[in-house]
């Protein structure tokens, strides 16, 4: 890993404020339909001499300097805005056709305050059921481990969906499957890439794809760019994917355009083959 680049940390401490942070939306597609299903909310920062920077350029830094908890706070106060006028332009009391994912640090889950701040945050803006899901990584779910089925299980009771992120990127526990309250699982692109490598890879990502469903989890591909990994991951059983097949992470207003018109909207892109019904369409997580 380089070294952290601290000249960064005074810039970044003033950016929650002064309008340098952006939030841009990746859609999550159903292999099956090719419908829009979800949202994935990605933080950026514009730096003034660099551009955009995406959060493996900025994070460790962040965390080094204690600054997590600002930019996920206001990552979490812009997301469900946003969220809120999607909800808006649909019905604003029906189940949300498109679920807002929101990543959540560890320095954030960790915090005392998080379940107080969740629960204003969801209660205040009045979202409709299923508006929105929490992804933490494999390491979150582990440094908390001793509080992290309770915390789990009281997010999951506000109505809000939970995922593991990158799954398989750390130690890949099998116990993070079997037993926290979780509704899907985001499968790291190694994964993918591993599928298309060997018959070993396949046979992987078919097991954990099968895990997932029969713990009640619905499983999602990331980092999917070309059709033939759509095809495959479909005919594995993998029910969503996320990927610069379908598109890259979007600003709000590209967002707000692909919201108001999900279904079927990268159907040209999924090979259509399976017959399954995706078990979240139908429990309406
Ligand atoms: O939260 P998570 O670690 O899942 O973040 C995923 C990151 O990968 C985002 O920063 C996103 O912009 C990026 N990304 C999105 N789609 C693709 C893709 O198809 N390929 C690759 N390599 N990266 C992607
Ligand atoms: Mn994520």
């Amino acid at each position: 890993m380089s070294a952290l680049d601290l000249d960064l940390v005074p810039l970044l401490a003033a950016a929650a404020e002064d309008g340098s942070l952006r939030l841009h939306f990746q859609p999550e597609v159903d292999l099956v339909s090719g419908s829009v299903v979800g949202m994935e909310a990605l933080l950026r920062w514009r730096h003034p001499e660099r551009g955009l920077l995406w959060p493996a350029e900025f994070f460790d830094v962040a965390e080094a300097a204690g600054l997590v908890r600002v930019l996920g706070q206001w990552a979490f106060r812009v997301a469900v805005a946003e969220c809120r006028a999607w909800a808006e332009r649909a019905c604003p009391t029906e189940q949300a056709t498109v679920k807002l994912w929101l990543n959540v640090a560890a320095a954030q889950f960790t915090a005392p305050g998080f379940l107080v701040a969740m629960e204003r945050l969801v209660r205040g803006r009045a979202l409709p059921p299923g508006a929105l899901g929490l992804e933490f990584t494999e390491q979150t779910l582990a440094i908390s481990q001793v509080s992290a089925p309770r915390l789990l299980g009281r997010l999951r009771a506000l109505g809000l969906a939970l995922a593991v992120d990158d799954f398989g990127m750390w130690y890949a526990s099998l116990a993070t499957l079997d037993a926290l309250p979780l509704d899907a699982v985001k499968l790291h692109r190694r994964f993918v890439q591993a599928m298309l490598r060997d018959v070993e890879g396949e046979a992987l990502l078919a097991s954990l794809i099968s895990l997932a469903h029969r713990r009640g989890m619905v499983a999602v591909a990331e980092g999917v760019e070309t059709p033939a990994e759509a095809a495959r991951l479909a005919s594995v059983g993998c029910d969503r994917a996320l990927g610069y097949l379908f598109c890259s992470p979007v600003a709000g207003e590209q967002a707000r355009d692909l919201v108001d018109d999900p279904r079927g909207r990268y159907a040209d892109r999924v090979p259509g083959a399976r017959r399954v019904r995706d078990p979240m369409m139908a429990t309406g997580v």
